[in-house]
Formats: structure tokens, C-alpha cells, sequence
């Protein structure tokens, strides 16, 4: 009997030590530091990676209400898009190579210079791809919820023609609001 505790006890000895230096592996200090290693090596590579932050950006241009290259620019208080302006076009007409949507979305805007309000008219000019290297502007003033697309700007009108591709977003004045 003594001698079959003996065995159970040094069965059980073996079984403790191997699980506490497997869980040593797993989770001691060295385990950790290399974790912590990986992960400000993993950091500093990334960090050079060169990412395209220029998409995402909603800051102005060059600034100005005047300046149609610039998110601040009076007519595009209402856009959500990538300026033409930016991307071959100008604030009217689509880039050589691209088509204006048949639809569209129109907003009122305030135009300081003579302190009048327009509707001005946001046609998505399509059949290119989106040129991640054009002004991302996101004003949307007056835009409601996506509940009713009518409502809601952030929609690729491309999406009436036969070229679906979104290249960039134009800003016609069609009319004064009186
Ligand atoms: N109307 C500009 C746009 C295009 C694609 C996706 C969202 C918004």
C-alpha cells in the first residue's frame, strides 16, 4: 500500500511540475517581454507603412469660401464626396473620361458674396474609379437619417447608370431660394 501512495505521489509530482513550466512558457516573464517586443516592433513597421490618410480626411484644402478646391467653399455645403475640382474636373464638369449621374442631391447653400441662398445641385460623376488622391469633403448640411434615401447624402448616385464606378461629386447652382 505505502508503496503504491509512493508512486501515486510521484505520478503526481511529475504532473505539477511539467504543468507549472508549461504555464511558464505560456505566461512568464520571457513569454510576456517577447509579446511587448512583437508588438513596439509591430508598431514602428506599421507606423512607416504608407497609408492613404488623404481619403479620409474632411479638412479643407486650402481653406476659403471662395477656394473650389476647399471643402469650405460655398457650394459644397451640402456634399459628401471627393471633390472634381481635385481630380481632373472642375466644380461643374465631370473629368474627361467620366459621366455625370442621372440623379443627384441638392441642397441650399449661402453664398456670402452676395448674400443670396442657392440650390445647388450634387451630381457624382461616374464610370472612372475613385481617385484616393482627390479632396474628401463631408458637409451635408441638411441631410436627415438614411431612413428615406432622399434624405441622406452619404448614397453613390452613380448607382442610376450604366457605369456604377463613383470617380468624384460636381456642384451645380440650378437655382436662387427665395
Ligand atoms: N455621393 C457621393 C458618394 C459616393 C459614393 C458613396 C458615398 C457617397
Amino acid at each position: 500500500m505505502s508503496n503504491f501512495f509512493s508512486r501515486f505521489s510521484k505520478a503526481l509530482d511529475g504532473a505539477v511540475v511539467s504543468g507549472a513550466r508549461a504555464n511558464a512558457r505560456r505566461f512568464g516573464r520571457r513569454s510576456a517581454l517577447a509579446k511587448v517586443g512583437g508588438f513596439l516592433v509591430g508598431g514602428a513597421v506599421a507606423s512607416t507603412l504608407p497609408f492613404d490618410r488623404a481619403f479620409a480626411s474632411s479638412a479643407p484644402a486650402g481653406g476659403g469660401i471662395n477656394d473650389d478646391k476647399s471643402c469650405d467653399y460655398w457650394r459644397y455645403c451640402a456634399l459628401d464626396g471627393l471633390l472634381c475640382t481635385t481630380a481632373g474636373g472642375t466644380k461643374s464638369s465631370c473629368p474627361v473620361g467620366a459621366e455625370a449621374s442621372l440623379v443627384s442631391w441638392v441642397g441650399t447653400c449661402h453664398n456670402p458674396g452676395d448674400k443670396r441662398d442657392y440650390l445647388i445641385s450634387y451630381y457624382d460623376c461616374c464610370g472612372k474609379t475613385a481617385y484616393t488622391g482627390a479632396q474628401f469633403c463631408l458637409r451635408s448640411e441638411g441631410e436627415r437619417p438614411g431612413y428615406s434615401m432622399g434624405l441622406h447624402n452619404d448614397i453613390n448616385w452613380c448607382m442610376s447608370n450604366a457605369n456604377k464606378g463613383y470617380h468624384c461629386t460636381v456642384a451645380l447652382v440650378v437655382g436662387v431660394a427665395e
